[in-house]
């Protein structure tokens, strides 16, 4: 395994580079791959400037709002036979390259650079970072090395950390905020960003969501929101797999809700089942139970056979999870803290 520097280098050293996204792409994928290739032009060719970087995204259809990353960008044109370095983004593992897996393991050597805590390490070098999306990742890799951030790449990077984290809902840490923080003061375009990305929705979206929420069942004393939608559902609001993303969201934002679940049957019949957790309920534990994976709280599996069956094992597996999690009443302790009980211990000392 070669250091982080190492595998820099190689980036620099390597004349034919192909960066590979993931299937059913999202914001955070498509951005890592366009940054990742700007930051590469834009540092690392000063001894090689005919290095040929290419981008392949395995997807028949890109959505408009994801689909503007990559308008202006050439992808999934093989310009040289054997790339000397092949790079994956936001790959938990290789088969999320889809039919471009045996390119990315054709290649001379591989990296991987991923935020995913389930990432099975599948190429020769991988960078996997604890960040809230690939593209914060990138920035600190990018930052790190003291390379120059266009405003351009920051755009892009920006677009995989909002979207990634829900709009700075899930998976953010203080290094996210800050890392927000130099990006507004570089006064980039936070604002249009955030309308295209947030207040953009279709309409097949909208009725689509209607559908998902019109099927929400609550169990387990209502700590587990269930929502299913059906291929017809999909063909009657004229929606693609990419306007579900995010409906499950609906369901984790409920008062009460620790397990939030969309089941979405596929073209081929099997089912993507997408999760969200809260207050620490782990349902990226749940997900790798069924094959899956992705973080604590967003997490995603499929489900190859019939809704019936799974509904058992999965409920078991939830409700296993949320024993660990006994509910708690959070209330005003929120925004108050435990002011009272430490004026309490503080009187009590003074008393004594
Ligand atoms: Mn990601």
């Amino acid at each position: 395994m070669r250091s982080l520097k190492q595998c820099l280098e190689d980036i620099a050293e390597s004349k034919n580079i192909a960066i590979f996204c993931h299937t059913m792409p999202d914001a955070d994928t498509l951005a890592s791959a366009v940054a990742l290739k700007k930051l590469i032009k834009q540092n690392l060719t000063q001894e090689m400037p005919d290095k040929q970087i290419d981008i392949f995204v395995d997807a028949d259809e890109i959505n408009e709002i994801n689909g503007a990353i990559i308008k202006n960008v050439e992808t999934n044109v093989q310009n040289c036979e054997k790339y000397d370095l092949a790079i994956s983004v936001d790959c938990a593992s290789a088969s999320r390259m889809g039919k471009y897996q045996d390119l990315f393991f054709n290649a001379k050597k591989t990296l991987n650079i991923d935020h995913h805590a389930t990432n099975t390490e599948f190429a020769d070098n991988n960078i996997v970072l604890k960040t809230s999306s690939t593209c914060e990742g990138l920035y600190i890799l990018a930052k790190i090395r003291k390379y120059t951030i266009s405003d351009e790449v920051c755009n892009l990077l920006y677009s995989g950390i909002i979207t990634d984290t829900n709009n700075l809902t899930q998976n953010v840490t203080i290094y996210t905020h800050k890392i927000i923080t130099e990006m507004v003061e570089r006064k980039i375009n936070i604002e249009a960003l955030n309308d295209h990305f947030f207040k953009n929705n279709t309409k097949s979206k909208a009725y689509l969501l209607q559908k998902a929420l019109s099927s929400l069942r609550f169990l387990s004393s209502d700590r587990i929101a269930i929502m299913k939608l059906t291929k017809q559902d999909l063909a009657n609001a004229d929606a693609s797999f990419e306007d579900t993303l995010g409906i499950v969201n609906h369901g984790i934002d409920i008062k009460g809700v620790d397990i939030a679940l969309l089941a979405i049957k596929q073209e081929d019949n099997s089912y993507y089942i997408s999760m969200r957790g809260k207050n620490n309920v782990n349902v990226g534990n749940i997900a790798s139970q069924f094959g899956g994976g992705g973080h604590d709280q967003v997490a995603a599996f499929h489900y190859d056979g019939n809704l019936t069956d799974l509904q058992q094992p999965l409920l078991k597996a939830c409700r296993e999870e949320l024993l660990k999690h006994p509910k708690e009443e959070i209330g005003e302790k929120l925004f108050f803290g435990d002011d009272e009980d430490q004026e309490n211990s503080a009187s009590n000392l003074f008393n004594e």
